[in-house]
């Protein structure tokens, strides 16, 4: 990117916000005005609040900041502030239509195309150097389009979305990869598209660790189910197992049990429980629990990020598993390109150095990690992108889902959600501590 001519940036921004905006035009498209306006679930906005706000927010950054263009709408700005309004109060707000959603979105696009047009990517203003804002609301609206695809996740009806199966997974030559640990540099100061939270690069010591070569499957995970281990306290923290009786969780969200097979829901489809396939519409309690009946633990985020990213040959951090270039179809299941996961040992191209596969893409995995600010964290451009979910009360999720977009799923970026939310694509992988035999080999 720093490497492009004005006119090469200026390109590839216009490239990205066509991409991101055909994705939230099929989304939206896909289903009826009534399924576009109502809510699927409470913990979900409309449709056409993602679809407003996406826009929304590309007034305010592109055409008012970085433009220093007139407000379209400035009447609408509070609506589609999504700290004013719960997800769950959304439907009672007077939005706009569907129709008028539309006409807004595309007005706000027609301007921005022609700041683009008369921008200068001046390095020193740090909104524009390197187009930082345009990637931000090009990632922006990618999260969100992630965000209504778990929402047609979450919706009853037929199914309206299609694309083809992933690769077929493949047997591994071993379960898990031991992990020699030591010194290296996390998080980005260079990635220019790189959001607050994971800047700025520092150095991280990592002990010795031993990490799963795949995610957990959904047979890894039934064994746990067909176990007990949803009635057994001892492989739940406290606020785990007071999670799961009160919430009744008994399995993953969308799988089914009748007439003594296992099914999933997906998109609308119904289908035999994918054994192969790394596990799905777990919370983190779930996860947790997994594990510790697994004999293991999950990963911190220093230890995915240190299995994703280090190359042991020249101690080198890079920015992808498979190296330095931007995900390819042959390395990583990103964009919504398949409608699931694929099984587990389907991307062999994308594994890592140390031999760690599915790292990006397939299914945000968790961390047992809190959400906290890298030493030097400065928020930028807006407190309320990171700084204020800071604490304790989020965990970290790493890699990307199948439905996370490229430019979202650099092997830095870093998401967060509450350890009870189960509606996203996340699944996981186990660690443990090496045994000392292992260490001596
Ligand atoms: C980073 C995915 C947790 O969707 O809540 C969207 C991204 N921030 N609009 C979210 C985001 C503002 C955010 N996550
Ligand atoms: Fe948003």
């Amino acid at each position: 990117l720093s490497e492009l001519s004005v006119e090469g940036l200026r390109a590839y921004v216009a490239e990205q916000l066509e991409r991101s905006r055909a994705r939230t035009v099929q989304l939206t498209d896909a289903v009826d005005t009534d399924d576009l306006v109502k809510q699927h679930s409470k913990l979900m906005s409309p449709l056409v609040w993602d679809y407003a706000h996406i826009g929304n927010q590309e007034e305010l950054w592109l055409v008012r900041d970085v433009g220093g263009r007139e407000p379209l709408r400035q009447d609408i700005d509070e609506l589609y502030d999504a700290f004013m309004h719960p997800r769950a109060d959304r439907p009672t707000l007077p939005l706009l239509g569907p129709s008028e959603t539309r006409a807004y979105v595309v007005e706000v696009r027609d301007k921005v195309l022609d700041v683009l047009d008369h921008v200068k990517f001046d390095a020193g203003r740090a909104l524009v150097d390197n187009a930082f804002a345009f990637g931000m609301i090009v990632q922006h609206e990618q999260q969100h389009d992630e965000t209504m695809l778990a929402t047609h996740q979450l919706r009853a009806g037929v199914p309206v979305l299609d694309a083809p199966p992933p690769p077929a997974g493949r047997r591994l030559a071993a379960p898990e990869v031991l992990v020699p640990g030591g010194v290296f540099e996390m998080g980005t100061s260079v990635e220019p598209w790189a959001l607050d939270n994971e800047r700025p690069a520092h150095a991280v010591q990592v002990a010795p660790y031993v990490i799963d070569t795949v995610p957990v499957s959904n047979g890894d995970y039934l064994r746990f189910v067909l176990g007990g281990g949803y009635d057994d306290p001892q492989w739940w923290s406290e606020d785990g197992w007071a999670h799961v009786q009160k919430a009744s969780l008994v399995a993953p969200r969308f799988w089914e049990l009748a007439d003594g097979e296992w099914w999933r829901l997906r998109f609308g489809h119904r289908e035999p429980l994918p054994l192969d396939e790394p596990v799905m519409h777990v919370c983190f309690y779930e996860a947790e629990a997994y594990a510790k009946w697994a004999g293991k633990r999950l990963p911190t985020e220093e230890e995915w990020e240190f299995a994703a990213r280090f190359d042991p040959e020249t101690g080198r951090t890079r920015r992808f598993p498979w190296g330095d270039e931007n995900p390819g179809p042959q390395h990583a299941n990103l964009g919504q390109r398949h409608l699931r996961p694929a099984p587990v040992g389907g991307y062999p191209a994308g594994a890592s150095p140390l031999g760690v596969e599915q790292l990006i893409g397939d299914v945000w995995e968790w961390t047992s990690s809190d959400f906290r600010p890298y030493p030097g964290f400065r928020a930028f451009p807006y407190d309320e992108y990171s700084l204020v979910f800071f604490g304790t009360d989020y965990k970290v999720l790493r890699g990307g889902s199948f439905g996370t977009d490229e430019v979202v799923a650099r092997g830095t970026f870093r998401n967060w959600d509450y350890p009870i939310r189960r509606q996203i694509f996340a699944g996981f992988r186990c660690a443990r501590a090496p045994r000392p035999e292992e260490l001596r080999s």
